[in-house]
């Protein structure tokens, strides 16, 4: 019984590590290409793909290339492909995150000719994606008020690793009965330093305040 437990934990010991070590070989490379990767995090439905649509847009002239991770479908891809941008596909087919094998994988096979942002989307869940470096620079995370205020006190995980949060969907605001100090709170119990960044991904509001952290961090 004790044996196998040690089993156990040391093979997950391992996965994480060459997990780790592949992602950070890989965030050297596309440094070198000019390329500034964003790992977006959020629960199912919590506005990651519009969210995308907006910044894409915001950020030009830069290039923006985006990867779609989702268990199945291609959706978010086709969504952002008729909105005129670059975007490429991974399915997980049951995989509730990506990591950094499947990532090297699709660079494989989709060209970032061009210097600039690489946005990845990942499988909506606020557990497993916390815990696998994809070659990013940084995480951001999407959170909306219609998930309620108490996400940071029950996924803590994913609000500590987070560079900086999103709060979504405020223009929802007046018909929920969010608790936006009860939130914050949360927030700051596990990460005290991450901008909060409160928008619509449906008016665009609140998304040049984010933009300009984004120019600044890629620098
Ligand atoms: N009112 C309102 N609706 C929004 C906002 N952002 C997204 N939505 C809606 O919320 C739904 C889910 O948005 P998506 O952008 O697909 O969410 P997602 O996180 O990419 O979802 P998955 O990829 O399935 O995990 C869609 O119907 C959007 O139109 C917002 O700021 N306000
Ligand atoms: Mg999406």
């Amino acid at each position: 019984m004790m044996a196998k437990e040690i089993n156990k934990i040391e093979v997950m010991e391992d996965i994480y590590e060459e997990n780790g070590r592949l992602a950070r070989e890989l965030n050297t490379r596309l440094s070198a290409q000019g390329i500034f990767a964003v790992n977006v995090l959020g629960s199912p439905g919590t506005g990651k793909t519009s969210a995308l649509l907006q910044i894409t847009k915001m950020l030009l002239p830069a290039v923006s290339y985006v990867i779609e991770g989702d268990i199945e479908s291609n959706i978010d891809t086709v969504t952002l492909q008729k909105a005129g941008v670059d975007a490429f596909q991974i399915n997980t087919y049951g995989g509730c995150h990506l990591d950094a094998p499947m990532m090297i994988k699709a660079l494989e096979k989709f060209a970032l000719p061009k210097p600039g942002y690489l946005f990845i989307e990942n499988v909506g869940n606020l557990v497993c994606p916390a815990e696998f470096e994809i070659g990013e620079h940084l995480k951001l995370l999407i959170c909306s008020t219609t998930e309620g205020s108490d996400k940071p006190y029950k996924y803590p995980l994913i609000f500590e690793k987070a560079a900086a949060v999103v709060l979504n969907k405020i223009d929802l605001m007046p018909h929920l009965d969010f608790d936006k100090k009860f939130f914050i709170d949360g927030l700051r119990g596990v990460n005290k330093s991450a901008p909060l960044f409160e928008v619509s991904s449906k008016t665009g509001e609140g998304f040049d305040a984010l933009i300009t952290w984004f120019k600044a961090k890629k620098g």
